[in-house]
C-alpha cells in the first residue's frame, strides 16, 4: 500500500511536542526513490568547479536553539558552492524530486519547495551518525521516541557526486529501519556518481553514512517542504 506523506506527517507537523515511536528491531518495507540524473562525466565536471578546501562543520538535528548541532571533527564537512553552480545542479534535483511525488502519494495540488541545501565532503575516517532529518530523539523518553524538530522538512534528496568502490571505500548509506525481518541491518546503498536518492525526512527513514576508509565522498543534499495547494 502507498505511503501517504501528508497524512502520516500531519499529526507531527502540527505540534512541537508530538512524539513518534520506533521500537528497536522494528523493520518495515517502505518506499524510497532512486534515479540517475547526472552522468559520471558531468559529476566529475561539477567536482572540478568546487574548492575542496573551503570547509565548515556539518550539522544535524540536535538540542541547539535552532534545532541543529554542529558535528565533531570526525564527520562530514560542509563545502561552499557558488550560487550559479548550486542552482544549475539543483534545477535537475528539484525536477527529479517533483517526479518522485508519485512514489510518496503526494497530492497533485501540493507544491514541493526546496527549503535548505548542503554540499558535503567526507574524507577518510568521516561518516554521518544515525539521524532522522526532521526529528531528534526525545530527551528522557527512551531510545526510539522521536520529537519533531524541523517540521518544514518533508522530503530529503541526496545526490552523490562520487562512487563507492571507485572514488572512495566504505561510505555506504544505510537506512536503519527500512527492510524486512531478513535484513536486520537495514538497507545499505552504495553511492554511485550521478544517482539521486529521495525519501521522507521523518524518523522512519532514520539513516547514517558509514565511515569512509579511503578517498573522498561528495554529496549534495536538499530538504523540501510540502505545501498544500489552496482548496
Ligand atoms: O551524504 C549522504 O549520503 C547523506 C547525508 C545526510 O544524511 C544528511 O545530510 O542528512
Amino acid at each position: 500500500m502507498g505511503f501517504r506523506l501528508l497524512d502520516n506527517d500531519g499529526a507531527l507537523a502540527n505540534s512541537d511536542s508530538a512524539l513518534f515511536d520506533i521500537k528497536p528491531g522494528c523493520f518495515e518495507e517502505r518506499p524510497f526513490f532512486v534515479d540517475s540524473i547526472f552522468t559520471p562525466q558531468e559529476c566529475a565536471a561539477i567536482t572540478r568547479q568546487l574548492d575542496l578546501h573551503d570547509l565548515a562543520p556539518s550539522r544535524m538535528m540536535g538540542d541547539g536553539d535552532d534545532g541543529y548541532v554542529n558535528l565533531a571533527a570526525r564527520s562530514s564537512r560542509r563545502l561552499a558552492v557558488g550560487p550559479a553552480l548550486k542552482e544549475s545542479v539543483f534545477a535537475r534535483i528539484d525536477a527529479a524530486v517533483d517526479k518522485a511525488r508519485a512514489v510518496f502519494d503526494i497530492d497533485a495540488r501540493a507544491t514541493l519547495n526546496r527549503a535548505e541545501e548542503d554540499l558535503l565532503l567526507y574524507g577518510p575516517g568521516a561518516g554521518f551518525g544515525a539521524h532522522a532529518d526532521n526529528s531528534r530523539l526525545a530527551p528522557g523518553a527512551g531510545q526510539g521516541t522521536w520529537q519533531l524538530a524541523l517540521p518544514h522538512r518533508k522530503l530529503s534528496a541526496v545526490l552523490w557526486l562520487s562512487s563507492g568502490g571507485e572514488d572512495f571505500a566504505g561510505g555506504e548509506f544505510r537506512f536503519l529501519n527500512i527492510g524486512t525481518e531478513r535484513d536486520q541491518q537495514g538497507i545499505c546503498l552504495r553511492p554511485r556518481a550521478g544517482v539521486l536518492l529521495v525519501f521522507p525526512s521523518h524518523p522512519w527513514y532514520r539513516h547514517q553514512v558509514l565511515p569512509i576508509t579511503a578517498g573522498q565522498r561528495i554529496s549534495f543534499v536538499g530538504w523540501y517542504s510540502c505545501d498544500r495547494g489552496a482548496g
